[in-house]
């Protein structure tokens, strides 16, 4: 058969199961967004492994295993009673406890929580650990709410959450909008009505049971997975410039290791636009965006009263200025198919995903075709969960490790991703990561699958 007439055979397939995604799934274009990433990829690989196909094991993970869904009730400082959805979706638990963070952010819809939580079944397979994937979180906006509104929220929340989670069989964590602050808040809760004092949540202060390195784990990894990608062509981060998004967790870590291998970040930015300072981000320009970010808690406008030479461009996202290295860390779809081409025409040559999906399926096959490196988020940021699962373990055993064996556990770990990335994505000269990571992530769920038989 020629390649052609095998590659259209294929997109019969990817179209048909897609159709059969979005019938099941109406209305839910983020989580099929996701799946068709994953389908591109697997569907050729199981139409060449009968075992996979004949058990149907993509269709079966494509549904999670259960979708929860409450109101939460809280009283802001007025007395006034809010209404927010709670969810969890728990995606599949064939190698591990459910595992993955909860987000809290008004655009939070089931849809957007079984992207999260299908791609993190993948990214937690590629850890190398034992962890099943799931998501949750609510569409409560933190935004603007003082410390005991968010509290009250969080002890409604996980006043009907805890029943669904436990150390064993569902540990949660945070993302957008859910940091330290949320994380003391939720894991209080949890302690008073269980009355346990387990590691049911990642992401602890150190003084109840955190690990160190895990606030650092998601940027730190980021940078240490561009850091293998460019090894293979004998390069470095060393006088890179970067382009960061984001200002949250991930993005003030990803800056933070950046600066440390000798690259020089100057964008970053928030849902308010983004800041280009041509002169590089310092190590001291950095504690004033952490201020910005986490005390304050304000726009980051704010940076130019500090860096009047820096320049602020309101409703922007820095994919026009020009880059050697782009690291997207704040949200989905943020990188479009022109901001693609923009990046690609502009000399950038590496692409690492701190955040999930942050870049729309026209703005990868760009990346593709361009033959840059591409690392997929599952791939890329995965070193967060890897640290939870590592925090896990120091639960479990009650110790606590050092900041440097941590890290260097989470080297160890992104080395290990980037191998099987390797492995299942190198083709004649090129390497495939978005390809790499879906095959290898797949397998070690479908044996398991396979394992237990049909149910
Ligand atoms: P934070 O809440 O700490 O920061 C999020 C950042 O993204 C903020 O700068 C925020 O701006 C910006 N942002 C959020 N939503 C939007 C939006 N709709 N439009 C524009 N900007 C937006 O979250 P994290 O840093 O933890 O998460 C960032 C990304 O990394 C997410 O995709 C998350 O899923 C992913 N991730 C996080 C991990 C972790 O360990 N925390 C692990 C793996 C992936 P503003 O402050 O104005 O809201
Ligand atoms: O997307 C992610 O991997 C996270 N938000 C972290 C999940 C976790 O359980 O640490």
């Amino acid at each position: 058969m020629s390649t052609t007439t095998s590659e259209t055979r294929f997109t019969t397939h990817i179209n048909d199961f897609m159709d059969m995604v979005k019938h099941r799934s109406p209305g839910e274009p983020e989580f099929h967004q996701a799946v068709q990433e994953v389908a591109e990829s697997i569907i050729p690989f199981v139409e060449s492994n009968p075992k996979y196909k004949a058990a149907k094991i993509f269709e079966r993970m494509t549904v999670p295993d259960r979708v929860i869904m409450f109101r939460v009730v809280w009283e802001d400082d007025q007395g006034i009673p809010h209404v927010n959805l709670g969810y969890r979706v728990q995606f599949n638990n064939a190698i591990g406890p459910y595992k993955g963070g909860f987000r809290f952010h008004p655009s939070v819809t089931l849809g957007t929580l079984k992207f999260l939580g299908f791609e993190q079944v993948l990214k937690n397979s590629l850890t190398t650990l034992p962890l099943g994937g799931a998501k949750g979180g609510s569409d409560f906006d933190p935004k603007g709410r003082s410390d005991n509104e968010v509290m009250r929220f969080c002890q409604a929340f996980m006043t009907e959450m805890y029943r669904h989670i436990g150390a064993d069989v569902d540990v949660p964590a945070g993302d957008i909008g859910v940091g330290a602050r949320e994380i003391g808040y939720l894991f209080g809760q949890y302690k008073r009505i269980a009355n346990e004092f387990t590691g049911v949540l990642t992401g602890k202060g150190v003084q109840y049971g955190g690990s160190l390195i895990r606030p650092e784990a998601t940027g730190y990894g980021s940078v240490y997975f561009a850091k293998e990608m460019l090894a293979t062509q004998n390069d470095s981060i060393q006088g890179k410039t970067c382009l960061v998004s984001g200002a949250g967790n991930v993005a003030q870590y990803t800056i933070e290791k950046i600066i440390e291998l000798g690259g020089r970040p100057v964008t970053f930015s928030d849902s308010t636009g983004f800041i280009h300072d041509a002169d590089g981000i310092t190590r001291e320009k950095l504690s004033v965006i952490s201020d910005i970010k986490n005390v304050k808690r304000v726009g980051i406008a704010d940076y130019i009263k500090s860096f009047p030479n820096a320049s602020f461009y309101p409703g922007e996202r820095p994919w026009r200025i020009p880059g050697d290295l782009a690291f997207p860390s704040a949200t989905q779809n943020e990188i479009s198919g022109d901001d693609a081409r923009h990046l690609v025409m502009n000399g950038c040559r590496l692409v690492s995903e701190g955040a999930n999906m942050p870049t729309t399926l026209e703005g990868i096959e760009v990346f593709r075709q361009a033959k840059i490196l591409f690392a997929p988020g599952k791939a890329a940021n995965a070193g967060g969960v890897a640290i939870s699962g590592l925090e896990m373990t120091q639960n479990s055993m009650r110790l606590s490790w050092t900041r440097d064996e941590v890290d260097a556990k989470l080297q160890e770990i992104m080395a290990r991703i980037h191998t099987q990335c390797v492995e299942y994505g190198q083709e004649d000269g090129f390497i495939d990561y978005v390809k790499g990571a879906n095959i290898a992530g797949f397998i070690k769920v479908a044996d398991a699958l396979l394992a237990y038989g049909t149910l």
